[in-house]
């Protein structure tokens, strides 16, 4: 089945009238994401050239796709909202709740039976507004877009940083917090900073060990985890074409991990061929008759630094594996210098456990490189040394690799499968013995691997590769084995290689599933109620939050002055916490307790002002809130890393937080913090970071004037009677201070939709 195959004709029909009279209007050819933003103006918008990085322009995605644990507070958002139905096709992915821990059947069961009362709201609240619905054990959001939603040329958002993994089949799919995709349904614009444009230009042809994920580390590696912040990065070059679908889904996926606004790829046969074995011919024929709209223009790949603001060029020929970690996406090692790194710096070269799956690779050919290696340990004679684990990422490629004999193989290298899910990827990992905190190296084919993402043990150091290389080390029990050169010793005490991984894009029977686990919504869903018990644990009906006093920000206690890495992670942790995503004050009871407090150097310790004591950031948050005193977060670099969870705003607007002040922001975060109505800042110096003292009560100045463009003042008041008084500039705009006024962007929807 093909869904909305009428927009999708639609979009192709208006295609080429708007992007011919944007290349008019600029008098140059087009990159293809120029294409496709241009093709997405909201009505009405003048078509000029933007200023990159700079003008905030107004946009109409084609849909919205949002996952369980962040869907429950957009859908909680939505439902103030007073709309009968999404204005725009919409769905839920149930893929964040369920533990990883024995098998598939029984973990998945377990996960329906205690998230009960969450799946019910999802799948009501879906059904009464119109939205499409995926249960528990269909598969992982983006894998499950790919494989139905996606088409060349279109733009999505959704409530998830990995959103943009959409880019593997050409088009413009960005990650947002549940108040954007709140905004889209209900039938508003949305609003992005108009990007900057990195080319990246891939030359020569993936072979041997080298997949697409190496292609992703190495570009991590060059641009680190902040290098795309506000940017959308376009693929193009023999290379890009050469490559399956599912291979620029994986590269795509991992640009959340650079800070990217998103990341694409032209329209090209791999997609056309992706396009029609997952059922959708017709797709793949409509995108045929535009195909030069699909792409960016020849003279633009021609000459990249015409018309990019940084071109980089990888020549997949020569490009190793790589393994990119501990704690960090960033810290790209090719896996020739691993003895070396491994050595340096420490890094217990053990492997205990190897996982592969994810919404970044678990894809037919990801598995079937992967089983290409699960092979060889009984014809080689050789045993896996580590844990193996896989986490299909959707019924549709579980059921067909089932058919096809791999999980067979891998069950034969003692491999277990998990339920298709997030799983170990977002801390829903049972992880035998992680109590114990031991330090210890685990590999995986995810894309995060921020501390305790995985098993919650602050000692395990995670490292990213692709399948193949996840599997090969498995196999080996060494993350410094180099299957290019190094041998394995086999039972027979023979010494012997590992033949380098194979395996088919698509699978050559074509997929095949029994129960895709789609739910649609009813055609007319007014009748539905939906009911949140007012003592659920799991779920809380939203209130709205207050406007602004009208008046400068005086007397804010510091409740925290974050040190280094402050990923969403830090803020607001999953794992154990998926459970409240519904539920705001209980969820809140998390709030930054990951992060490290720059005085003592520890986490959840803060010094609260009333009293000198230290205690729990939470606990010293409600003592400020129960005194009716604001308080203010100041953070390092990147602020706010990594997921599009909009908890991590909320939690602190609903405990009183006024303001977050950082040396740099990630990008969805610092759009959550405005759109819940905090005050989002940055140091305009980036050392005054280091004049505020643990007891400082801060004042921010110049509210009543607050205006795009023009910076605050904050004062520091210290305790020796001394004060500092710094710039914090912002980026908020007209719309945004509005926002802020109001108390939050709801309000503000709220206030039009009532009229
Ligand atoms: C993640 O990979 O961190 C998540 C869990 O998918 C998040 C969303 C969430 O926190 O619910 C993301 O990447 O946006
Ligand atoms: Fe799920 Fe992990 Fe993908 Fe996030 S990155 S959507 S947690 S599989």
């Amino acid at each position: 089945m093909v869904f909305d195959l009428d927009l999708i004709k639609k979009t192709y029909s208006e295609m080429p009238a708007k992007v011919d009279a944007a290349k008019k209007a600029l008098g140059r050819p087009l990159t293809l994401a120029e294409k496709i933003l241009f093709a997405h103006l909201w009505k009405g918008v003048e078509i000029k050239d933007f200023e990159r990085g700079k003008a905030y322009v107004d946009f109409a995605p084609d849909r919205v796709a949002m996952q369980d644990a962040t869907a429950q507070m957009a859908l909680l958002q939505f439902d103030t909202t007073g709309r009968k139905k999404v204005a725009v096709p919409s769905t839920v992915h149930c893929d964040h709740l369920i533990v990883a821990k024995d098998e598939s059947k029984s973990d998945l069961q377990k996960a329906i039976t205690e998230n009960d009362e969450v799946y019910n709201f999802l799948s009501s609240i879906s059904n009464k507004y119109g939205i499409g619905f995926w249960k528990p054990g269909a598969g992982i959001i983006h894998q499950v877009v790919l494989e139905n939603y996606a088409f060349p040329g279109g733009m999505m958002i959704g409530t998830d940083s990995h959103t943009v993994n959409a880019g593997g089949l050409g088009m413009i799919a960005i990650g947002v917090g549940g108040a954007d995709a709140c905004d889209v349904m209900a039938g508003l614009s949305w609003e992005l900073l108009m990007p900057k444009l990195i080319g990246v230009k891939l030359t020569g042809k993936l072979n041997g060990w080298t997949s697409p994920k190496d292609v992703i580390l190495k570009v991590a590696g060059i641009l680190t985890v902040k290098g795309g912040t506000n940017a959308i990065v376009e693929y193009f070059g023999e290379g890009a074409t050469s490559m399956s679908c599912t291979g620029k889904g994986t590269i795509c996926n991992m640009g959340a991990e650079i800070g990217a606004t998103t990341s694409t790829f032209g329209y090209d046969e791999s997609m056309a061929r992706y396009l029609r074995s997952t059922g959708r011919s017709e797709v793949a024929e409509a995108a045929d008759q535009v195909k030069s709209y699909l792409t960016g223009d020849p003279e633009v790949y021609a000459n990249p630094e015409k018309y990019f603001d940084k071109v980089i060029e990888i020549n997949l020929s020569e490009l190793e594996p790589h393994l990119n970690g501990p704690f960090t996406p960033d810290l790209a090692t090719p896996i020739s210098q691993m003895k070396e790194a491994a050595a340096k710096n420490n890094w217990p070269t053990k492997v205990e456990v190897g996982l592969i799956g994810s919404c970044t690779n678990s894809s037919y050919e990801d598995i079937s490189r992967a089983v290409s290696l699960a092979k060889q340990v009984a014809e080689k004679g050789l045993k896996t040394k580590a844990e193996f684990t896989i986490t299909p990422g959707s019924e549709l490629v579980r059921y067909t690799i089932e058919r096809d004999g791999f999980l067979e193989t891998f069950d034969q290298i003692g491999a277990r499968v998990f339920a298709n899910a997030c799983g170990p990827c977002i801390g829903m990992w049972d992880r035998m013995g992680a109590e114990k905190q031991e330090r210890n190296t685990i590999v995986h084919s995810f894309n995060r691997n921020f501390a305790k993402r995985a098993d919650g043990n602050p000692n395990t150091l995670a490292f990213v590769a692709s399948p193949e290389l996840v599997t090969a080390l498995a196999i080996a029990g060494d993350l410094t084995f180099n299957p290019i050169t190094d041998t394995l010793t086999n039972e027979k005490g023979e010494q012997v290689k590992l033949d380098p991984p194979s395996g088919d894009e698509l699978p050559k029977k074509g997929f095949s599933v029994e129960d895709a686990g789609y739910q649609a919504p009813a055609e007319d869903g007014s009748k539905v109620q939906i009911n949140v018990k007012s003592d659920s644990k799991r779920l809380q009906l939203l209130y709205p939050f207050a406007s602004w006093e009208g008046t400068d920000l005086k007397g804010l206690k510091l409740l925290i002055k974050a040190k280094g890495k402050c990923t969403t992670d830090h803020i607001s942790m999953a794992g154990p916490w998926l459970k409240f995503r519904g539920h705001l004050d209980n969820i809140s009871n998390n709030m930054l307790i990951g992060a490290v407090n720059f005085f003592n150097e520890k986490t959840d310790s803060v010094k609260n002002q009333l009293t000198g004591e230290y205690g729990a950031v939470p606990a010293t948050q409600r003592a400020y809130k129960a005194a009716n005193i604001g308080s203010i977060v100041v953070g390092d670099e990147n602020y706010g890393e990594g997921s599009s969870r909009e908890h991590a705003a909320m939690e602190p607007r609903h405990l009183g937080v006024r303001v977050v002040m950082v040396k740099s922001f990630a990008r969805i975060h610092e759009t959550n913090l405005k759109k819940q109505g905090m005050l989002a800042l940055t140091f305009a110096n980036k050392d005054d970071y280091n004049k505020i003292l643990e007891d400082d009560v801060i004042d921010v100045v110049g509210l009543t004037t607050f205006s795009p463009g023009k910076a605050l003042e904050v004062v520091l008041n210290h305790k020796d009677g001394s004060s500092d008084t710094i710039v914090a500039n912002h980026s908020y705009n007209a719309q945004q201070i509005e926002w802020f006024k109001s108390g939050g962007a709801l309000n503000v929807i709220r206030a039009a939709m009532s009229k």
